[in-house]
């Protein structure tokens, strides 16, 4: 394929648009209507259940030689029930699951075993006539002629063939019966070659103007890449019970328990449904609101992610008063050089964790994790943001059997270190909102003043590194995230006169001709926090500034010697980069990107 897509695909999105356009009038948006009483949130009781570990699945088999071979999963997406809390109602969730009956939200955790590919049949079980949360068809958007519930899934973090990455347009609905425009793979299943370093990734659904929606439903789930020979000699707290993902999200609910979302959107003369940016008031950990969890008096590690839509967590443990501190391991999708120790931290959506936590730092019975970030992040300035809790932990002192885990001083020093002067090229990313209809309120977000359908423009060159400046002129923070390519924040810089420097760029595009350099000279620079200076997939926009990134078009091992991918990574329908909060990323606020050789 070349830069452009072919006319074919083009015009299977027209036809599927109009004819889209006409169901969604016979189908409605969703069957509950906008009254219906809220739950007021105060009326959970907190720590009443249990936090859950999600069902383990393992991407990789054992042969009766004691030999890793490939995995073969078949995972489904089913439309069922879930309980949040003791006293809420079941609520109705999409969910994934290798059953309807064991599916659950978050999904079932992978463990994948690096070098070791993991196939996975992802099978669309949602029978409904369409999604039963407001969606919005003044976006751009999936859309099945016969309706139905288009799904496709995406490993964030995951180095695969484009094909297999979840692209928006490659949906697909129950039964195969429609298929988006750049839906490529005949047969499933889709290929995990997992041949990148240990670390945390994560698996959602990625369809083009639902996102936000199949994600609130319940479509998510964690996913590991092992490697034991690199983690072993670290020492961290293993095993199920003491290495634990914590999947963090917000929700709204009715009384009834039913999810919530907001169908008036707040430009309603354009957008019907689509509002900037879902907050719910009710915190959930692992599927449950508020949870508890048992542990001992000693070290555990947790995987940390953040699935909100757009909800930003500053994480804080307390116990009796003080703090106790969280030993960063890693972050993203790559263990960093050395532990970072910190007592609190900000965590963007989709962002990963990966903290050591040691709960004999305290003689306390229990340990609060609090958040205490505003939302929309980052807020008016001297907003007084009140600090929430999120989960709690009950700490045991029954079990007298010794830690003899440890948070070494060196973790994984032997991947290459970003180094700004291996970049082949440069190239700029502006972040723009439009508000239009004469009110305030934002109607659609583009990246370098484009939609998601225009023909790409970013097609980097495998084996390369490029550094992107990546220029903010909105009032959020947009978490920046890259399909395939990690990424390392060189710095990040206010703009001077950013509204002068705005309105240039909405006319003309153009940040040497608006003189972004001048804007940026003296500048306030801000400084990224040691645990986010490694390899990552997400990081935090800043407004009104430019954070410069190094961008990695090239598999990360651990002598730095290959230049190519496992795959041929110029075939297929490519890949996308994206604003992460998923109210953005659904309204225009991602870009296509072809890799070429
Ligand atoms: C999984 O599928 C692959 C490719 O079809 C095959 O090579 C492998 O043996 C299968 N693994 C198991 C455990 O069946
Ligand atoms: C839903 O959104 C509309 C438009 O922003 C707003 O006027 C209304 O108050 C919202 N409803 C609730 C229950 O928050
Ligand atoms: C502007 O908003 C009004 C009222 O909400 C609506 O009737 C009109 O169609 C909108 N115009 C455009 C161009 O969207
Ligand atoms: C989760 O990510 C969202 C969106 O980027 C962000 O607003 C929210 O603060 C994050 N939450 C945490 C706990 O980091
Ligand atoms: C983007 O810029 C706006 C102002 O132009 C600012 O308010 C917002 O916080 C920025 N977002 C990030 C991620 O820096
Ligand atoms: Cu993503």
């Amino acid at each position: 394929m070349g830069e452009r897509w072919p006319p074919a695909c083009w015009l299977a999105v027209a036809i599927a648009m109009v004819v889209f356009l006409q169901a969604a009038a016979v189908l409605g948006r969703g069957e509950e209507s906008d009254d219906g009483a809220l739950l007021d949130p105060r009326e959970l009781e907190k720590f009443v259940d249990e936090l859950p570990d999600m069902p383990r699945l393992r991407g990789y088999a054992v042969t009766d030689g004691g030999a890793l071979i490939a995995g073969n999963l078949t995972i489904g997406m089913y439309d069922t029930t879930w309980k949040f809390h003791r006293d809420l109602p079941a609520t109705r969730v999409f969910a994934y699951g290798t059953s309807k009956e064991t599916a659950t939200v978050p999904g079932p955790t992978i463990e994948a075993m690096r070098g070791v590919p993991t196939h996975v049949t992802w099978a669309n079980h949602l029978h409904a006539p369409h999604p039963f949360l407001p969606w919005d068809d003044s976006l751009t958007t999936a859309a099945p002629p016969g309706g139905g519930v288009p799904t496709v899934v995406h490993l964030h973090g995951g180095v695969q063939h484009s094909s297999s990455d979840g692209h928006s347009l490659a949906w697909f609905t129950s039964g195969l019966a429609a298929t988006g425009p750049l839906f490529s793979l005949s047969p499933p299943p889709y290929t995990y070659p997992n041949r990148q370093p240990p670390g945390n990734l994560w698996y959602h659904d990625h369809a083009m103007g639902l996102t936000r929606v199949n994600i609130l439903a319940g479509l998510m789930g964690a996913y590991r890449v092992a490697s034991p020979a690199e983690e072993a000699s670290l020492n961290l707290p293993a095993g199920d019970a003491l290495d634990r993902n914590l999947v963090l999200f917000d929700r709204d609910f009715r009384a009834d328990g039913a999810l919530y979302m907001n169908r008036t959107g707040n430009n309603p003369g354009v957008h019907p449904h689509w509002q900037p940016e879902y907050f719910g008031a009710v915190l959930v950990v692992n599927g449950k609101a508020w949870p508890y969890l048992r542990v001992r008096r000693r070290r555990y590690r947790f995987r940390i992610l953040n699935a909100s839509n757009a909800r930003f967590f500053r994480l804080r443990l307390s116990a009796a008063g003080a703090g106790l501190r969280f030993a960063h391991v890693a972050s993203d999708s790559v263990y960093l050089p050395r532990p970072v120790s910190t007592r609190a931290f900000l965590l963007a959506p989709s962002e990963i964790a990966d903290v050591v936590v040691d709960f004999a730092e305290t003689a306390a019975g229990s340990a609060l994790l609090t958040d205490d970030a505003p939302a929309p992040y980052p807020g008016d300035p001297g907003e007084r943001v009140e600090t929430v809790p999120v989960m709690k932990f009950l700490i045991e002192d029954e079990d007298a059997e010794p830690d003899t885990s440890s948070v070494p001083a060196a973790l994984m020093p032997h991947y290459p270190r970003p180094d700004a002067r291996e970049a082949a090229a440069t190239r700029r990313v502006t972040m723009y909102e439009y508000t239009r209809n004469g009110t305030d309120e934002p109607t659609h977000l583009y990246l370098n003043a484009r939609s998601y359908m225009d023909p790409v423009t970013e097609t980097p060159r495998e084996g390369t590194s490029e550094v992107w400046d990546v220029i903010n002129l909105t009032d959020d923070n947009h978490p920046l995230h890259l399909h395939l390519a990690l990424f390392a924040v060189l710095g990040q810089r206010s703009l001077r006169r950013v509204d002068e420097f705005r309105d240039c760029m909405k006319r003309r595009d153009d940040a040497d001709a608006c003189g972004m350099e001048q804007h940026l000279a003296g500048g306030r620079r801000h400084v990224v926090p040691r645990q986010e200076r490694g390899w990552k997939n997400v990081f935090k926009m800043r407004p009104s500034a430019v954070t410069r990134i190094l961008v990695r078009f090239k598999p990360l091992s651990p002598d730095d010697g290959e230049s190519r991918f496992p795959f041929d990574v110029t075939t297929g329908p490519g890949y996308v980069y994206h604003c992460h909060i998923l109210d953005h990323e659904d309204n225009e606020m991602m870009r296509p990107m072809k890799i070429v050789r």
